[in-house]
Order: structure tokens, then sequence, then C-alpha cells
């Protein structure tokens, strides 16, 4: 399917999250297909799919998600970091692929990579479905959007309350029991 002609929203979904968001994620980042960085300018940190059933969440639809990522860096100590992020789930039909993947942007600029670390996703909210586009340019330009898009909906206070939240800040683990 090709992108709807005409200007985007600037922003994505109602005031506060809906049903079912939050969603939380997480796995460690992969090896994806090489081509974020490479081809796009985009670097996307891949996570097992399999993740998703963890939350019983594999039926969630393909398309671009956005919300708050927790990085976890191993060494020397855990170290968590949140940031903003948007994420593909899908079969990224720019490029037909066989398998489906959750691939993450990070809103922020690394100095190195973070393969081997602990990827975790508060979910809030949808943007739109996947594409496939006329060229490469398109699908970037449609990337872009979507940053700004997640950007600007982040800072709404009700999704901006999030990025506090105890799984999240905890790195992806649930309450220890004391
Ligand atoms: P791959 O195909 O292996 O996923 P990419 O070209 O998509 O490779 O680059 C993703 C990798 O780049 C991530 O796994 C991570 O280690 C690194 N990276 C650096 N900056 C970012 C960022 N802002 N968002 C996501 N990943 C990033
Ligand atoms: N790939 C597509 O084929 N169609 C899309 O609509 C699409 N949207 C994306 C939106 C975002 C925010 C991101 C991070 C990726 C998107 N991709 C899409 C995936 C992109 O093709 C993929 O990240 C690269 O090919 C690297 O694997
Ligand atoms: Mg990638």
């Amino acid at each position: 399917m090709p992108p709807p002609s005409g200007p985007r929203d600037p922003i994505a979904g109602l005031d506060t999250p809906q049903s079912p968001f939050p969603l939380k994620l997480s796995g460690e980042v992969i090896k994806g297909f090489g081509r974020g960085s490479a081809e796009l300018g985009i670097p996307t940190a891949n996570i097992p799919i399999s993740g998703l059933d963890v939350g019983g969440h594999s039926d969630l639809a393909s398309g671009i998600y956005y919300g708050w990522s927790a990085l976890t860096i191993a060494s020397p100590s855990p170290t968590t970091t949140i940031y903003p992020m948007v994420m593909s789930l899908g079969y990224n039909p720019y490029y037909k692929n066989t398998v489906r993947s959750v691939e993450v942007h990070i809103m922020h600029d690394f100095e190195s990579d973070f393969y081997g670390a602990r990827l975790s996703l508060s979910i809030l909210g949808y943007i739109r479905p996947e594409y496939d586009y006329v060229s490469k340019e398109s699908l970037i330009d449609d990337i872009r959007t979507d940053i700004k898009v997640a950007e600007k909906s982040l800072e709404r206070e009700a999704y901006k309350a999030w990025k506090e939240d105890g799984w999240l800040v905890r790195g992806g683990k649930e309450e220890e029991d004391s």
C-alpha cells in the first residue's frame, strides 16, 4: 500500500494513552538487516520479535508506534537511561522482508553502538501503518516526520508521566519482593 498523499497530522492519538497502551516490551539489542544507518541514515536497534509473546501481544498490528525507551548498558556497572523512541513493527514493505521485526529508533545521538544491551519499551501510541514507497527518499521523509510526531505527542502531560514508570526506570524488571 502506498502512503496517502497530502500533509500528515503533526500529533498522534488523544491527549491520554488509550487501551491497549501502555504496552511493555523488552529485549536484547540484536543485529538487524544492516540497512538502518548505512542506507537510510536512521539507525534502528532491533530486538527479538519473541518479546511480544511475553506480554501476550503477538497479535499487535504492524505499524509505527511511539513511546519511551530504557537502555540498560551492563558495563562497567548496569546503567539505565530513558529516551523517547519511535518503533517500527512489521515487514518493511519497501524492502519486502519475509519476517516481521521490531526496530526502534531512539531519539538521541549516541557515540557508539550498543549491541547486546537491554532495550525496554513503554509503547504509548500508534502513528500509522507501514507503507511501500516509490523512493528511498520518501521513506526517509516519512520516518523524519514520524520522529517529529513522536516528539510532539510525548510532550503531553499524560505521556510525559510514563517516563517515570517504575518498570521502565528499572530497565524492564518487575518489582522484586522484599
Ligand atoms: P542493524 O541492521 O544491525 O539493526 P542499524 O544500521 O539499524 O543496524 O543500526 C542499529 C544499531 O546502531 C543499534 O543496534 C545500535 O547499536 C546503534 N545505534 C546508534 N544510535 C542509535 C539510535 N539513535 N537508535 C537506535 N540504534 C542506534
Ligand atoms: N519501512 C517500510 O518499508 N515502510 C514504512 O512505512 C516504514 N516506516 C518506518 C518508520 C520508522 C519510524 C522507522 C524507524 C522505520 C520504518 N521503516 C519502514 C523500516 C525501515 O525500512 C527499516 O528501519 C530499515 O530498512 C532498516 O532495517
Ligand atoms: Mg536496525
